[in-house]
């Protein structure tokens, strides 16, 4: 099929937002999507379908890409993310190991469960046909998918698509300008504590997304309120929500809230956060050692300096925080000078008694915050 005007088709049912991970049987689409659209290389599938994901709530339509093999990486944003918020994304995820046809021997299995792994997801799929008219009229068919807030996925069978090349890939390199380390003791408030300071600072434009567990639940305590995000699932994906969502909406501030073991869980976010660099991010790394929500079993954060990884990663600006005054001065400090802006807190272990959970279903969150980003 002449990949050109698939893309062109594409484009004109509005999907212009790509994230994903390379396969040879999708070079030719990535190579359309790179040269004609906005494509985000993500440094495994679960963080581009996170980051298309966060495109899809600030009102595009998104596609991730990806091989089968990395269909397992995506597993938990699926399941745990696109599922209960029903976020909608156009997938395309390759057939490596097609039954019959001579593949590498890692392929073998994956080829045989790709589909049933779909069905088992609960994601409606097809093959991509080959021919462009039929390809075009399956379209429509995961168009409606989509508008009915359900993701679609193609299998992509071996030489769909015809050659497509890539124009020339301009690469940059981001560097840290400022980095603050450790200098004196830490306060080391409660995570309550901390997300009362956040949320006290939010403006009309904030938008606060906050990890899974606990940073969640008691955000929703501190306020429930429509520019609000709780990630109920999807551990370790919230930045790449947040990437997704800070670059296609360039007009509202993104607070990402982080926690230890969900960073560590996904750290590859970093790197790509750090290279595509949205203005108007602030990562925010609530530390305390532990995964806190799930009993307060030990991270291994305490071995890990993230403002150095944060800085090499190429976030503009990385920055340890002591205590409350420092958070309130550099949030507000950001909010005159943005850039992509990491700031690490190492905070007390523990949480508020009798913690609620949010009332709100994810879907009604999702649809809530769709509307504060979109009016
Ligand atoms: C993929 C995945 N693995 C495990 C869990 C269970 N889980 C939920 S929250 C959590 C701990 C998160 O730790 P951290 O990010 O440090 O935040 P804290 O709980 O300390 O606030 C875990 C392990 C999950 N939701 N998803």
């Amino acid at each position: 099929m002449d990949t050109k005007l698939f893309g062109e088709e594409l484009k004109k049912l509005g999907f212009t937002f790509f994230s994903g991970v390379p396969c040879s049987f999708l070079k030719h689409l990535i190579n359309y999507a790179m040269n004609e659209c906005d494509y985000v290389a993500a440094t495994n599938e679960g963080e581009a379908v996170a980051i298309a994901s966060g495109a899809t709530l600030a009102g595009e339509k998104s596609v991730v890409l990806m091989q089968n093999s990395g269909l397992t990486n995506a597993v938990s944003p699926l399941v745990s993310l696109n599922y209960p918020f029903q976020i909608p994304v156009l997938g395309f995820v390759s057939l490596r190991g097609e039954p019959g046809l001579s593949d590498e021997p890692q392929h073998e299995l994956m080829g045989r469960i790709t589909t049933q792994m779909l069905e088992l997801m609960e994601i409606k799929w097809d093959y991509l046909s080959s021919n462009l008219d039929e390809a075009k009229q399956q379209l429509q068919r995961a168009k409606t998918c989509i508008e009915h807030q359900q993701p679609f996925f193609f299998v992509v069978k071996k030489g769909t698509f015809a050659t497509e090349s890539l124009k020339i890939e301009k690469q940059r390199t981001n560097v840290n300008v400022k980095k603050v380390n450790r200098s004196r003791e830490d306060q080391l408030p409660t995570r309550w504590e901390v997300l009362q300071h956040i949320n006290s600072l939010k403006d009309e434009q904030t938008v606060q997304l906050a990890t899974t567990g606990k940073t969640g639940r008691e955000l929703f305590e501190v306020e429930d309120a429509p520019n609000n995000l709780y990630m109920v699932g999807s551990m370790g994906c919230v930045s790449s929500l947040g990437l997704g969502m800070a670059r296609t909406k360039k007009d509202k501030d993104v607070f990402v809230i982080e926690g230890d073991g969900a960073l560590l869980m996904r750290m590859g976010s970093l790197a790509t956060n750090g290279y595509y660099a949205p203005k108007n991010m602030l990562h925010i790394l609530l530390d305390n050692n532990a995964h806190d929500s799930t009993g307060g079993q030990s991270t291994v954060s305490h071995n890990v300096d993230f403002v150095e990884v944060a800085a090499s990663c190429g976030y503009t600006k990385a920055i340890y925080i002591h205590n409350l005054q420092e958070l309130t001065d550099q949030i507000n400090d950001w909010k005159k000078h943005k850039g992509l802006t990491f700031l690490y807190m190492k905070i007390a272990p523990g949480s508020k008694k009798n913690l609620a959970r949010p009332t709100l279903k994810p879907h009604q969150v999702k649809e809530r915050l769709k509307v504060f980003l979109n009016g």
